[in-house]
């Protein structure tokens, strides 16, 4: 048994703090600018911060188009001193490739070539970016790599597009490392790379499959039918769990995004077990949450999901290390699986 680790870091990203904006409604909130949010993170009890591109360089295009490479390294740099200064550490930098008027039909596996150039120069700045504010974590969450209907593409080809991206960032940068982020539907229809497995097929079909790994958000692995700690077990096997979304979701619909446990308390007592048991945290790798606030909130309380998310993690992180392992071993010896699942319910409520 390895020794217990005490110290999990906590990472959540600008977005998660937002107006409550949906696609029925406009923003019932203030937004909260940049400056703010940074001051938010160590109050609530987080030190990592997950970016994207356009979270440390806003309209990057725009500004890109203006003021060149210099511009982006140069909003880079303050907001690197900004954090530094608040004893923050970016996590990981994600190029969002799915805003810009070049990736309405995806980035990487878009049917024009122009298009596909666009999102992988849009990549290599990523890679600059994250670069300069000390990161080695780069997040693809590939989220128009996907159709609305299947004869609009080739998904062999697809996957040859998306592999022939990775392989290029991995060569632009021999030390910068993809996480890959599945999910299987939402914006498209249907994503090509659904599941962590998927993921990992990719990682070790690239030139540095070392530098190729997964982070599994709890809601899209439940959007996929799937099992959020197996697919975290399959990927901690692979020892490509390099980052996790830890969210809920109540059933097969839109992406909620619900504070982590609040739909099924049993099931995100299982994923910490099995970061918990299998080592998760002790190479760096952060608790990382992707979790949004209810539209009702008020503003000056709408950072409480981010609050209560990682309380649920360590309340359960005591339930996983209270458990009594020697009991679950008889129940398991005598294949008296009712037992050990009311001995569950029990320890969970605390009985
Ligand atoms: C989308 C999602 C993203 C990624 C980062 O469902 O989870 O926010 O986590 O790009
Ligand atoms: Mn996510």
């Amino acid at each position: 048994m390895t020794k217990p680790f005490t110290e999990y870091c906590f990472s959540f990203g600008p977005w998660n703090i937002h107006e409550g904006t949906d696609p029925f409604g406009p923003a019932v909130r203030e937004s909260f600018s940049f400056d703010e949010k940074v001051e938010f993170y160590r109050d609530l009890g987080f030190v990592g911060i997950q970016f994207h591109d356009d979270d440390i360089v806003p309209d990057i295009d725009e500004t890109f188009n203006k003021g060149g490479h210099a511009q982006l390294m140069s909003r880079t740099k303050a907001v690197k001193t900004q954090i530094d200064n608040h004893g923050l550490t970016a996590e990981v930098v994600a190029p969002r490739l799915w805003e810009s008027p070049l990736t309405i039909d995806g980035a990487y596996t878009a049917n024009s070539a122009k298009e596909r150039q666009y999102a992988l120069e849009r990549s290599k700045r990523c890679v600059d970016i994250a670069n300069e504010i000390g990161c080695k974590n780069l997040v693809l969450w590939l989220a128009r790599e996907g159709t609305y209907i299947r004869e609009t593409k080739s998904s062999a080809n697809a996957v040859g597009y998306i592999l022939d991206a990775i392989n290029a960032l991995l060569d632009y940068d021999s030390e910068m490392r993809i996480l890959i982020e599945p999910k299987p539907n939402e914006p498209m229809d249907m994503a090509y790379i659904p599941t962590i497995g998927h993921a990992i097929g990719l990682a070790y079909a690239s030139d540095a499959p070392e530098r190729v790994g997964g982070l599994i958000e709890s809601a899209h692995a439940i959007l996929a039918g799937l099992e959020p700690s197996d697919e975290m077990g399959y990927a901690l096997y692979h020892k490509k769990l390099w980052s996790v979304h830890l969210n809920d979701q109540n059933g097969l619909k839109f992406d909620q995004d619900k504070a982590f446990g609040s739909v099924n308390l049993r099931r995100a007592f299982n994923q910490v077990r099995v970061l918990e048991e299998n080592g998760y945290g002790r190479n760096g790798e952060f608790v990382g949450l992707d979790v949004k606030v209810m539209r009702t909130q008020p503003r000056h309380i709408s950072t409480k999901h981010l609050l209560s998310s990682r309380r649920t993690f360590l309340n359960l992180l005591e339930k996983v290390r209270t458990f009594d392992k020697k009991v679950e071993q008889e129940f398991i010896a005598a294949r008296d699986y009712e037992g050990l699942d009311f001995y569950i319910l029990q320890h969970l409520l605390g009985l």
